[in-house]
């Protein structure tokens, strides 16, 4: 039988290296897609040592050329991708809108939203013609609601939402199947990213309360795709046991 294709962005780090490791372990060839390409490599050569196909793709997806150009002349026996991670993005700051940086707008905006729609525009539609496939784009609880300082960040995840919910109304017709993974507190490079490099800062993100990590959102993703074909997971959200809500956690002291 042929092995099934996962092709996960941002797999350099965080939940999506995670998702990288579950897909392959559980017997997926793999692509796995990012900017830094030292750590495609040692991704690709761990998961090769445990006797997995991987493929590295070294782009950003703000660069939609080069998101074209990488999608389109993938090698024929990688063409077929069933299972779509859009998981590459990220927090940028944590101002009131009022202060905010433009630029780290202008990145969140250019990376969770338009690069999102960049590699979906370029792999669904083989998805379309096969007739098959599934697209796991990674939400957030931050779409379901703003917080204090999350603005465009959360205005982006709801952007993911309204997305996600489009493409699966446009595929209906298909057998594709669309999912939105929304996870709450997860213990990543994240926040060291949103702070733009504040790692102290970053820490307190996850004070007294024990985090999900990528693994336990790639769980997540891997089950929706292993559910039956007639089984479409449209929408989870996975928080942390003392997570409520985007603005509700419990901490203990
Ligand atoms: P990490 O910072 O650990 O990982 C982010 C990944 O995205 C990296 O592999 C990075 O790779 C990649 N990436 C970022 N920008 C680009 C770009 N322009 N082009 C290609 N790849 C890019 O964060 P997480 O794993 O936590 O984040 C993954 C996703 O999960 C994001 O969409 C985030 O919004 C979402 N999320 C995270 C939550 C959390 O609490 N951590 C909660 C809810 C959602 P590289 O730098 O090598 O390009
Ligand atoms: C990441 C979760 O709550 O830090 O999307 O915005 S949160």
């Amino acid at each position: 039988m042929k092995r099934k294709i996962a092709l996960i962005t941002g797999a350099t780090s965080g939940i999506g290296a995670g998702c990288a490791r579950r897909f392959a372990q559980g017997g997926y060839d793999v692509i796995v897609t990012a900017r830094r390409n030292e750590l495609l490599q040692a991704l690709k050569t761990e998961l090769e040592d445990a006797g997995v196909r991987v493929l590295t793709l070294c782009f950003d997806v703000r660069d939609r050329e080069a998101t074209r150009q990488a999608i389109e002349t993938l090698p024929a026996d990688w063409q077929a991708v069933d299972v779509l991670v859009n998981n590459a993005g990220l927090a940028r700051g944590l101002e009131p809108e009022y202060e905010g940086s433009f630029d780290d707008w202008d990145e969140m905006i250019d990376t969770n939203i338009k690069g999102l729609l960049n590699v979906t525009r370029f792999v669904v539609p083989g998805m379309v013609q096969r007739n098959s496939g599934h697209i796991i784009n990674i939400g957030s609880v931050a779409g379901d609601a703003a917080y204090a300082g999350g603005n465009v960040y959360c205005a982006t995840k709801s952007a993911v939402k309204a997305i996600t919910d489009g493409l699966r109304i446009d595929v209906a017709h298909t057998r594709i199947r669309v999912t939105n993974l929304k996870p709450g507190l997860v213990e990543t490079n994240f926040s060291n990213i949103r702070f733009h490099g504040d790692d102290a800062r970053a820490d307190k993100v996850y004070e007294g309360i024990q985090p999900l990590t990528g693994n336990d959102i790639a769980d997540v993703a891997f089950f929706a795709a292993s559910a039956p074909e007639h089984v479409q997971i449209a929408e989870v959200l996975v928080l942390a046991t003392h997570q409520a809500n985007g603005t509700v956690v419990h901490r203990e002291a």
